[in-house]
């Protein structure tokens, strides 16, 4: 397969005027007349007429309105063209209803939609389908569907028929069409200069009662992007579709937003408090997008994290303003570590700008994305708020209405600040995760602290150089008083050192405050010193985090030597937890062990081979000691943290919640399930239903309420995919797989939701000692899954490879069983490029 290169890059030869397009809808023979005009550019280092196309049928071709006989070429077509402006005009012939790999034109419970980012919009009509062409697009919708919606503002409309017009230059990646049954949550909004815009949420009749929320959460989006960025709405209309059948979270199409139904989608009895705040995050992401990524957009797929960590950046900070800051950097820290550090410690790392794919779907990774975002903090760390927000200004005024790179990013940086940003660049271009190792000294009245970098070689990247690492340091007294508040420590050499002077007496110093860099940092800290961060750290984060060491040393002590859980700490935690005068969300965060895969990942970081039945022993038997330590205690938080009164999804009752099901789940070792069972029993509210059935299941008695969870909710899909997904989740390792299995068989599974089969799937890969069982079992069955996949979808085949990425760091009985399954997915007759590019990297 044909690898694509940065360095390659070249400019399509003509410029794209305008574009009109329309469709006949039917659902296996969908036409698509597509009428272009183009102009060559003069100096055209590429003068080659290429438009992309696949999966096409052309009918006819016409240039200037004579039919022409193009050349058909791999992956699309060659036309002989005049030197001056011309019209293209093409007719084809495609099938949304026989396209399941979701990517295109598609038929998704009998409504059409589409997904065009990265490379789908060539399989709707022949086009220059790449970021840097960008036109406005006239858009006709012919068929029988009660609702037909493409991008831009509304045209004509009439029996039959739709009109759109987008006035604002896009590149085809943005393009959407949606038709079906369709009926709308309305509402309205004004902008600061006084636009009057039309809200709409589209959904199928029956899901109407939950979009109240998704549309509060796009307001307020709305909102916060004028306040904080001064960023305006531009159309007269901002539409949101959910459709059921979607391979990822959402997409941020100009003017008409398509939502995976599971992103938008909620209700007090329905979702989850995490479903609540994921969905509030993704309508601001995307709603985002229309400045970052949609006005200025990306040159090329290398520049996606221009737009993507970007965007992830605002919305986090979006949702820092919304709930609560602190709570918000643990949680995301907490998914950088689990997603982001094993991509970048594996054979799948990369740049956060890649310079090669074989298939750019493979790159919306936690890299592109999370690591993005982080690096685009440091950048706001390092310049500080009024230059970040200078620069930003900067790049919205220089470069609407462009497709933009790294460099231009920068570029606004160094010019808004007069800062050089070569070796922040570093940050785009090299892989890994640094690890960096502090030591420190007290001499006299001084604290030295050095500090050395170091990042392991990645694929195609055997050294790398010393990046520049914003390091926030506080320092704290004996009697826990900040003596030195945050300061942001500039290193930028291999080796470096800070003094703090003037001091009475060795301070406790708390490094790495706000998780100011994705780093490792490697620390030789006592446990008392982390005892008392996790006390009196002033910064939240940081506090969370002595605690996450003191959690992690004690089970790697546990796996590591068959030591008991730590006693100390069991009492530090102890005490924070009945501490009513702390925050519950901030207790909930302190009492949510590191995770099994987590653990592991350290254990990897140190390196050691982790050893998966250990790890989930350890965290049984740790467990299982918490909640004898607490058992006095545990009724009365129990009792302390429930939240009375009506479900309202807002941070505070999240966070009360939050700590109330980690009671609960300690409760239920102590109690047999007798107060899980109740709270069943009583629960009015997703949050409380879906917590005390996952202790029943996970104490071995839920049988009766996994029942009577599934006749109640089993016409609602979404809540189905919970469903699915628990029992996975909470099965014991040596039934992990089995009890999946068993679930492929169930009459509402279908291979051909992604939802679902992310739901059954995703919970055997993410359940560490099931999908790591030495029986091989779950490795086959995620194999067999995934090969029964691809053929029908691709995209969501490859992105679940990575369930295999991390297969080197285990024991050799399960290296070969997992190797084993990826020859065996490797050597699967006619694979798709997605998955065969995934697998041959990880392999490699
Ligand atoms: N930009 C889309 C992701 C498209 C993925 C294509 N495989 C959603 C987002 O990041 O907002
Ligand atoms: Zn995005």
């Amino acid at each position: 397969p044909e690898t694509f290169y940065l360095k390659d890059y070249t400019p399509f030869g003509f410029e794209v005027e305008a574009v009109a397009l329309t469709f006949k809808l039917a659902a296996t023979t969908t036409r698509v007349i597509s009428k272009i005009r183009f102009a060559p550019k003069p100096d055209a280092a590429d003068p080659r007429f290429f438009l992309h196309g696949e999966a096409l049928n052309l009918i006819w071709a016409k240039i200037d309105g004579q039919e022409v006989t193009p050349q058909m070429v791999n992956g699309g077509l060659e036309c002989t063209v005049p030197g001056q402006p011309f019209t293209w005009e093409a007719e084809v012939e495609i099938d949304p209803q026989g396209n399941t790999a979701l990517e295109g034109l598609y038929m998704s419970n009998g409504m059409y939609c589409t997904q065009c980012e990265a490379e789908g919009f060539r399989k709707i009509t022949y086009y220059p389908d790449r970021p840097d062409v960008m036109s406005t697009f006239t858009v006709r919708i012919e068929g029988s569907e009660k609702v037909m919606l493409s991008n831009g503002n509304p045209g004509t409309t009439g029996d039959g028929f739709a009109e759109w017009h987008d006035p604002w230059p896009k590149p085809a990646y943005l393009f959407a069409l949606v038709a079906g049954d369709l009926i709308n949550h309305p509402d309205r909004f004004t902008t600061k200069s006084g636009k009057d815009v039309e809200l709409n949420i589209w959904v199928r009749p029956g899901d109407e009662g939950k979009c109240a929320f998704g549309m509060e959460a796009l307001k307020k989006s709305m909102t916060w992007d004028e306040e904080v960025y001064g960023r305006e709405y531009d159309l007269d209309i901002f539409n949101i579709v959910a459709v059921d059948d979607f391979n990822m979270g959402a997409m941020e199409n100009k003017g008409l937003n398509i939502f995976n139904s599971s992103c938008v989608l909620a209700s007090p009895e329905t979702s989850t408090d995490a479903n609540f705040e994921r969905i509030e995050a993704i309508i601001a992401h995307e709603y985002f997008h229309n400045w970052t990524g949609n006005r200025i957009t990306c040159r090329d797929w290398f520049q996606l994290c221009l737009k993507e960590g970007l965007t992830v950046f605002r919305d986090a900070q979006f949702t820092s303003d919304m709930r609560s800051a602190p709570v918000k950097r643990i949680d995301d820290v907490i998914t950088l570590r689990a997603r982001q550090f094993p991509e970048d410690g594996g054979p799948l790392a990369h740049p956060p700008r890649p310079e090669e794919f074989q298939e750019i779907n493979n790159f919306y990774t936690a890299t592109v994305y999370e690591k993005g975002a982080e690096v685009i903090g440091m950048l706001k760390r390092l310049v500080g708020d009024d230059a970040y927000y200078k620069a930003l200004d900067l790049y919205f005024d220089r470069h609407d209405g462009q497709a933009c790179t790294i460099e231009d990013w920068l570029k606004v940086f160094e010019d808004a600040t007069g800062r050089d940003m070569t070796q922040f660049k570093l940050w785009y271009s090299q892989a890994g995760t640094p690890r960096v190792k502090v030591s420190e000294s007290f001499v006299g009245d001084t604290l030295t602290l050095t500090f050395e970098q170091e990042t392991a070689p990645t694929p195609g990247q055997p050294t790398k150089d010393p990046r520049v690492i914003p390091i926030a340091v506080g320092l704290l007294g004996a009697n826990g008083d900040e003596i030195q508040p945050t300061t942001v420590l500039e290193m930028t050499e291999a080796k470096q050192s800070f003094t703090f002077t003037g001091l009475a007496a060795k301070p406790v110093a708390s490094i790495l405050r706000e998780f100011s860099a994705p780093v490792v940092l490697d620390r030789q800290m006592g446990n008392a010193e982390r005892a008392f961060l996790l006390a009196h750290d002033t910064d939240p984060f940081n506090r969370w985090e002595a605690g996450n060491a003191l959690a992690t040393d004690t089970r790697l002590r546990m796996v590591l030597n068959g030591a008991a859980p730590d006693a100390n700490y069991l009492d530090a935690l102890t005490k924070l937890v009945r501490d009513d005068s702390q925050d519950p969300a901030f207790r909930a965060l302190v009492l949510q062990p590191p995770s099994q895969a987590q653990i592991a990942q350290v254990l990897f970081e140190q390196g050691h081979t982790p050893d998966p039945e250990k790890i989930h022993d350890a965290a049984e038997t740790f467990a299982q000691s918490l909640a004898q330590a607490l058992s006095d205690s545990l009724p009365r938080l129990y009792a302390a943290t429930t939240v009375d009164g009506p479900y309202v999804p807002d941070a505070e009752g999240a966070g009360k919640r939050a700590l109330n099901g980690a009671v609960l789940s300690l409760l239920s070792r102590l109690d047999g399930g007798a107060a899980a069972a109740k709270q069943f029993e009583a629960a009015d509210n997703m949050t409380l239903q879906y917590a005390a059935l996952a202790c029943l299941l996970r104490a071995e008695k839920g049988a009766d309420q996994s029942q009577a969870f599934f006749d109640q909710w089993k016409e609602d899909r979404l809540v189905m995919d919970k469903w699915f997904a628990l029992q996975v989740a909470t099965a014991k390792p040596e039934n992990a797989a089995q009890t999946a299995r068993a679930l492929t068989k169930h009459a509402l599974f279908t291979i051909k939701n992604p939802n679902r089969f992310r739901a059954v799937m995703g919970a055997l890969a993410g359940h560490h000692a099931g999908f790591h069982h030495i029986s091989g079992a779950g490795y086959s069955l995620l194999a067999e899954n995934l090969m029964a996949l691809d053929s029908l979808n691709p995209q969501t085949t490859a992105r679940m490879c990575a369930g295999f990425q991390t297969w080197k760091r285990y024991d050799e009985t399960r290296q070969r069983l997992i190797q084993t399954e990826l020859e065996k997915i490797a050597g699967l007759n006619g694979l798709s490029r997605d998955t065969s590019d995934m697998v041959t990297r990880i392999l490699e």
